[in-house]
């Protein structure tokens, strides 16, 4: 740090630091994750994450900023050239945080950096650094020589001597980078350095955050509901905005001029906004088809707030009434969704409750005509996506489908339908698909170009889930009232 407290303001700089650290539900927040994680680390263990890389768009303008969700689960700071540093072991000094150095010039053209103490009043780390002295830091700490007189010799002797007799770990996110992708900064940090210094083996830790993410902290339960609230709002605006001969881009500009005007940072994930075919199209990118009458929306869209995904999709039709045939599939992918939330309960897994689904779509699909048996995987031809995944500061978040549903984790239950004649088209012609195909093909005529899903953000408690989303009309009559009337009829239900 360029300056310390002299003793004769000391009592001053204890009370400005005392108040900048006055903490803000977030960084108590933040205080507690890493809490738990030092525990978990224990004193031999160094852990380093990284800041995400921007990202080119195009020459010299950058995509957007995201922020690696790890780091920002640990720190909530959202610049790049971020590090943290854990050190458990340490005396006093167990969370350092560096941060991009301040630049006048720079802030000029791209934005305020933060401060020192900004920095330490978000995160609730007293230890701020800049980002230019990691290395140097990082060499002394390896070299068990102490970087400072921040940390010197007594500071770090925990590590230090981990080091000095082989037990010391570094604890690194170790994201698998696809094979021809160019090495991650992890990987790019562990080869600097491999042969230069000794004493310690790397260990992932993503496992461990992993298992903390899943389970929401208050501060982030919050946080998801004010996102989920903010995307029901804006479903319903799109819901205003879609009409016979209207575009899919005036819904998607609808829903996201909601998301903003609430303040939300962003969408959660780019809008679907599908019309008649491009319903069927699991993440149809453009949004540019003029919406014919008697057509059904899919649309799956919702925002980010406050580095929290929520996850909602409707399908209804751009006229206001479902006809029969799109009733039939609609009638059946809301019964499945139904059936599924009825068995999330905690102990439950999210392979559970796809399983409850599947069940429930192969009754209905058979009943339809849209598969000749239930024991096998024509079903699949349908339904062609997992029904559940994790939320939170990714829409696809960490944990997986096997693991045990406790109270505090955040899910979607979302089971689809999607019609589409190119799928027995595709089909190898063995004789048994040419069977099959001839037994549904009346059936495959009769619902093509059909798609829909119905898909809600839930929150585990403990007697059982809560639907986040549940302010969207859903049932084929609160969505024709809705049509009609662009308001909700009973209030929360
Ligand atoms: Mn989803």
């Amino acid at each position: 740090m360029p300056r310390t407290c002299r003793p004769a303001i000391l009592v001053v700089c204890a009370l400005l630091i005392a108040r900048s650290l006055a903490a803000s539900p977030l960084s108590e927040d933040l205080t507690s994750r890493r809490a738990k994680l030092l525990d978990r680390l224990g004193p031999e263990t160094m852990a380093i994450l990284l800041s995400a890389p921007a990202r080119v768009y195009s020459g010299d303008v950058d995509y957007e900023y995201r922020q690696d969700s790890n780091l920002y689960y640990l720190t909530g700071v959202t610049q790049e050239d971020t590090i943290l540093v854990l050190m458990p072991g340490n005396v006093s000094r167990r969370e350092v945080l560096f941060i991009k150095d301040r630049n006048p010039e720079r802030e000029h053209w791209t934005g305020h950096l933060l401060s020192r103490d900004e920095a330490r009043e978000r995160t609730g780390i007293t230890t701020v650094l800049p980002t230019s002295a990691f290395d140097a830091f990082l060499g002394a700490v390896l070299s068990r020589e102490g970087y400072g007189s921040q940390f010197d010799g007594k500071e770090i002797a925990a590590f230090a001597s981990a080091l000095e007799g082989g037990r010391a770990k570094l604890a690194l996110v170790m994201d698998a980078a696809d094979a021809g992708d160019p090495p991650t900064r992890t990987q790019q940090l562990l080869q600097r350095l491999r042969d230069r210094y000794v004493g310690y083996v790397p260990v992932d830790i993503a496992p461990t955050l992993k298992t903390f993410r899943m389970v929401k902290t208050p501060y982030e339960l919050e946080m998801l509901t004010r996102a989920t609230d903010i995307s029901a709002e804006a479903q319903m605006a799109g819901m205003r905005a879609a009409a016979p001969g209207a575009f899919e881009y005036q819904v998607k500009a609808a829903i996201e001029a909601v998301h903003r005007a609430r303040g939300a940072v962003s969408w959660a994930y780019p809008s679907i906004v599908g019309s008649g075919p491009n319903a069927t199209i699991l993440h149809y990118p453009e949004a540019d088809r003029q919406m014919q009458a008697g057509e059904l929306l899919l649309v799956d869209a919702a925002a980010n707030y406050g580095y929290q995904a929520s996850d909602i999709t409707r399908t209804y039709p751009v006229s206001g009434r479902f006809s029969d045939v799109q009733r039939d599939i609609y009638d059946l992918v809301l019964h499945a969704q139904e059936e599924a939330i009825k068995i999330a309960t905690p102990g439950a897994t999210l392979a559970a409750i796809h399983n409850r689904t599947v069940d429930v779509l192969k009754e209905g699909l058979l009943k339809l005509g849209l598969i000749t048996d239930t024991s096998g995987q024509q079903y699949a031809m349908w339904f062609t996506h997992g029904t559940s995944h994790f939320i939170g500061i990714d829409v696809h978040d960490v944990g997986g489908r096997n693991d045990v549903l406790v109270p505090g984790m955040t899910f979607t239950i979302e089971p689809g339908v999607y019609i589409r004649q190119s799928v027995i088209d595709n089909l190898p012609k063995t004789p048994a698909n040419l069977d099959l195909i001839g037994k549904i093909q009346a059936a495959v005529t009769k619902y093509a170009d059909v798609g829909v899903r119905i898909e809600d953000s839930f929150v585990m408690e403990a007697d059982g889930v809560r639907n986040l989303s549940v302010a969207v009309p859903k049932s084929i009559k609160d969505i024709e009232a809705f049509m009609r009337t662009g308001r909700t009829s009973g209030g929360a239900r």
